[in-house]
């Protein structure tokens, strides 16, 4: 009778033991699956980005304005030297500092650079070899030119 109940006993915590263990365990798994729903969510996010910008090439390849980079500071234009092609628009955006003007006399541009960025639009509609400079009283002298080539 004793032995019976020994074993009773053993069984239960056996049984409880199994249980507790058992649920515990079984957290672990479901903790894992969990971290691993990040991972795929963070991979689909550069997908995603990579998608528009994969978009974007085709459409600067078309008839979109070529972007250009620039800095117009005193007294100088960074880069000193421009190609573009002809009759294909062309946006410049400028870093400025100071103000400024962004001028080609044959190609009709004449803008004003004011604030810290600025922008240019225009159409080469001439090739050959042109001076873009600034018309502010001495700048051009003090060197704020630069040549554009139009092929
Ligand atoms: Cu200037």
């Amino acid at each position: 009778m004793k032995n019976i109940l020994i074993i009773g006993v053993v069984i239960l915590f056996v049984a409880a033991g199994y249980f507790i263990f058992k649920g515990g365990g079984g957290e672990e798994p479901d903790t894992t699956p969990q971290l691993g729903v990040p991972a795929p969510g963070f991979e689909s996010v550069p997908e995603t980005v990579v998608g528009p910008s994969g978009d974007e090439e085709p459409l600067s390849g078309a008839s979109q304005a070529e972007e250009i980079s620039m800095v117009s500071g005193n007294l100088f234009f960074d880069p000193k030297g421009l190609t573009l092609t002809k009759d294909q628009p062309v946006k410049i955006t400028f870093s400025n500092n100071g103000f400024h003007t962004f001028t080609i006399d044959e190609l009709g541009v004449d803008q004003s650079l004011r604030g810290s960025t600025a922008t240019v639009e225009f159409i080469p509609t001439k090739t050959g070899t042109f001076e873009y400079y600034c018309t502010v009283p001495g700048h051009k002298e003090g060197g704020m030119f630069g040549s554009l080539t139009v092929e």
